[in-house]
């Protein structure tokens, strides 16, 4: 929250934003402007944890819109080729920006992007919290099996507009609500928390308690302070030579 608001207190320091947030100490290296960018930045990262043997493996999201970028296809190339340890993941969800995916993309299943690297790809419900954690396993355990990447379609929806200047012309209201109404993933979570016996009471509160903890932190980060001007050329550029 105090990243996304430009403070100091943020994890890049304020610096970063929605769009260039950055954490190495949280091994999060992305948001990225140029869309897709952040694939061949993971394949790159995905190469490090190969070569120094350290066990790790790099998740690389990105949309159905970042999908059609040409370096995404080289960087699937050659952590195929090298079997880097990358799980990639298309969160589509129907729109890149405002254009819809069948009127951008000659093939709309991503999840057979990877087919002629011979990457293996999964099909999840992305509006579907336990598929998506069994279908990452599945990923994971052969990622970590030294086998290469997977690629992962997460089909999903986004309720808002692509960005706060996004008037959301291109779809009708029915269908924003009718995804509401009939896949909402909290809501489907909570129908399979009562399922398993877990009382509404005990609910509202796990709801209670994380809508307090979003309103601590909204509230910590409007009240923390902006960076320093002393600190405006600072982080910006690392020079390595
Ligand atoms: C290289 C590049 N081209 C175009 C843009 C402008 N742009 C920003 S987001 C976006 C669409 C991305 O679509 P998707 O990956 O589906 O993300 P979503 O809109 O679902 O968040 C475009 C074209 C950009 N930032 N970088
Ligand atoms: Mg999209």
């Amino acid at each position: 929250m105090a990243e996304l608001t430009g403070r100091a207190a943020g994890i890049s320091k304020g610096k970063g934003g929605s769009m260039h947030m950055f954490s190495v100490d949280h091994k999060f290296y992305g948001g990225h402007g140029i869309v897709g960018a952040q694939v061949p930045l993971g394949t790159g990262l995905a190469f490090a944890h190969k070569y120094r043997g350290d066990g790790g493996v790099c998740m690389a999201y990105f949309g159905d819109g970042a999908a059609n970028q040409g370096q995404v296809y080289e960087a699937f190339n050659m952590a195929a080729l090298w079997k880097l340890p990358i799980v990639f993941v298309v969160e589509n969800n129907g729109y890149a920006m405002g254009t819809a995916v069948k009127r951008g993309s000659a093939e709309t299943e991503f999840y057979r992007r990877g087919t002629a690297f011979r990457i293996p790809g999964m099909d999840v419900n992305g509006m579907d919290v336990l598929e998506v954690r069994a279908a990452a396993e599945i990923a994971l355990e052969y990622v970590r099996g030294g086998n290469g990447p997977v690629l992962m379609e997460l089909n999903t929806y986004r309720y808002r507009g692509h960005s706060m200047s996004d008037p959301a012309k291109y779809r009708s209201r029915e269908e924003v609500q009718e995804m509401r109404d009939k896949h909402d993933p909290i809501e489907a979570a909570k129908a399979e928390l009562l399922a398993r016996g877990i009382t509404e009471d005990r609910i509202k509160d796990i709801d209670k308690r994380i809508r307090s903890i979003v309103a601590e932190s909204a509230d910590f980060a409007e009240n923390s302070p902006e960076p320093a001007m002393s600190e405006l050329y600072t982080d910006v550029l690392v020079e390595s030579y």
